[in-house]
């Protein structure tokens, strides 16, 4: 057993009995209610999930295992010469809790090497796919092939304790994050660089600096990717992404299954493809300024006629944050270090002084400030990266790294098959008087 999944199993052993005794002893307490516009209006707030992976405070933003993002980016351990911590490091904070120490890191890091042998056959189903698909439908159909190879779907039709399923699944969690970067990497260079050909992952780097090696994109891009993993890794259970994975794999459907239909949630514009679309929505304004470089009038006119038009302003708003995101601050301050004077994110920076007022006047969105979309384009467009219809594909990498952890713990403690109530609009009319 890995020392990664030693310590694991001793959280796990810790933790379980906490579970057990608020199911036996506290069942019926309740801890919140659900109004008729939750019900109607996507259960927003309605407290019925539980992880200890990430928790998401409306005015603080994210924490992983308790740590701000700042925090985890500073105690994180990082690669020789590195500015960003190494992904594996998260995944093991995230499985485990604790931030791993320099023998712990080592071990991780030659363990998830090892894992990336990819069979041949997955190569083969995207170069199958037509050129014009969108890559994230490329990638969650790879993932789905991969399901092929999943040991708890194995180890299950063997019949296995139900004690056991986080052993089988920590496994199929570990292969497939090892194995994801390939698979974007490949999926870019098959739809965007078909010259480059294929290149062999390099065992001596570490997830993010062998997935800029297969990018074939050169230094700080390693540290780009680290960042962007990390900060895209976990937002709580409830987000569309996350609650996914969480739903199917409540079926005891595989990991595979999990992150495939993970990826297809991450997919919409209201959530991950906000980054690509905040990129289309500039380049329309570009558009409408025949290459002259908008004024602060311009960008005004151009956010009020999207929101005219019943549009959405991408990159903006949020369905539990209530403050600027850190993962977009954290984004700023990288690109104030190392591109303050690109055209783009001078642009994404005006926009940032324009958007929240006028949300604020429109009067609809509770929160006028920007997320993690707003800023992530800009940072990928940079280094050479302008094809945005993928960095939905950048973000599912870094959302499997939560989804992923999430899985395990939840075969760990036994989590159930998820089977909400839904009531006919009659019944609510009844329960709350609405019917004459
Ligand atoms: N521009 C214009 N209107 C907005 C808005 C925005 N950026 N954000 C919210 N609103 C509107 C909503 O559409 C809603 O309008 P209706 O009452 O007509 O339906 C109203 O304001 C209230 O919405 P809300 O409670 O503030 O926000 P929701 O929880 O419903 O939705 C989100 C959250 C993110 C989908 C929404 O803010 C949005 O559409 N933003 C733009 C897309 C985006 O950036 N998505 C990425 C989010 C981060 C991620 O998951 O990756």
């Amino acid at each position: 057993m890995s020392a990664l999944k030693e310590k694991l199993y001793e959280k796990i052993q810790e933790h379980r009995p906490r579970t057990t005794r608020l199911l036996k002893e506290f069942g019926d307490k309740v801890i919140g209610e659900v109004t008729v516009s939750q019900a109607i209006g996507g259960m927003r707030g309605v407290k019925s999930l539980v992880t200890d992976i990430s928790y998401l405070d409306p005015m603080e933003g994210i924490r992983y295992r308790g740590y701000t993002l700042p925090e985890v980016f500073e105690k994180l351990p990082k690669p020789a010469g590195a500015e960003m911590p190494y992904v594996e490091g998260l995944w093991y904070l995230l499985l485990t809790g604790d931030i791993p120490n320099e023998k712990e890191i080592e071990a991780t890091l030659v363990d998830m090497t090892n894992r990336r042998t990819i069979p041949r056959y997955v190569w083969d189903v995207i170069d199958a796919f037509p050129s014009e698909s969108h890559p994230m439908a490329i990638l969650s159909a790879a993932v789905m092939t991969l399901q092929r190879e999943s040991r708890f779907n194995i180890e299950y039709q063997r019949g296995i304790s139900k004690m056991d399923y986080w052993d089988s699944t920590y496994e199929d969690a570990t292969n497939l994050m090892s194995k994801m970067p390939l698979i974007g990497a490949y999926i870019y260079n098959k739809l965007y660089n078909p010259g480059a050909g294929h290149r062999y992952p390099d065992s001596s780097l570490d997830l993010g600096g062998n997935f800029a090696y297969m990018m074939g994109k050169d230094k700080p891009y390693d540290d780009v990717a680290r960042m962007y993993f990390i900060i895209h890794a976990d937002h709580e259970s409830g987000n569309v992404s996350a609650h996914t994975g969480h739903l199917v794999a409540s079926a005891l459907s595989d990991v595979y299954y999990a992150t495939s239909a993970m990826i297809n949630g991450l997919a919409g514009p209201l959530h991950g493809l906000a980054n690509q679309e905040v990129l289309r929505w500039l380049q329309g304004l570009n558009e409408q300024m025949g290459g002259k470089v908008p004024s602060t009038e311009d960008m005004k006119k151009y956010v009020w006629e999207t929101l005219n038009n019943g549009q959405v302003i991408p990159g903006y708003g949020h369905a539990v944050l209530r403050k600027t995101d850190p993962r977009y601050a954290i984004q700023r301050d990288f690109c104030l270090k190392y591109l303050p004077n690109d055209p783009l994110f001078g642009l994404v920076s005006k926009l940032y002084e324009v958007v929240p007022d006028i949300l604020r006047e429109h009067g609809k969105a509770k929160n006028p400030w920007p997320n993690v979309d707003a800023q992530s384009g800009v940072v990928q467009w940079f280094y050479g990266i302008e094809e945005y219809d993928f960095y939905t594909v950048l973000f599912s990498i870094g959302r499997a790294v939560g989804v992923l952890s999430n899985l395990v713990w939840d075969r760990a403690l036994g989590y159930s098959l998820e089977r909400p109530k839904s009531l006919t609009t009659a019944m609510i009319e009844d329960m709350v008087g609405a019917k004459k």
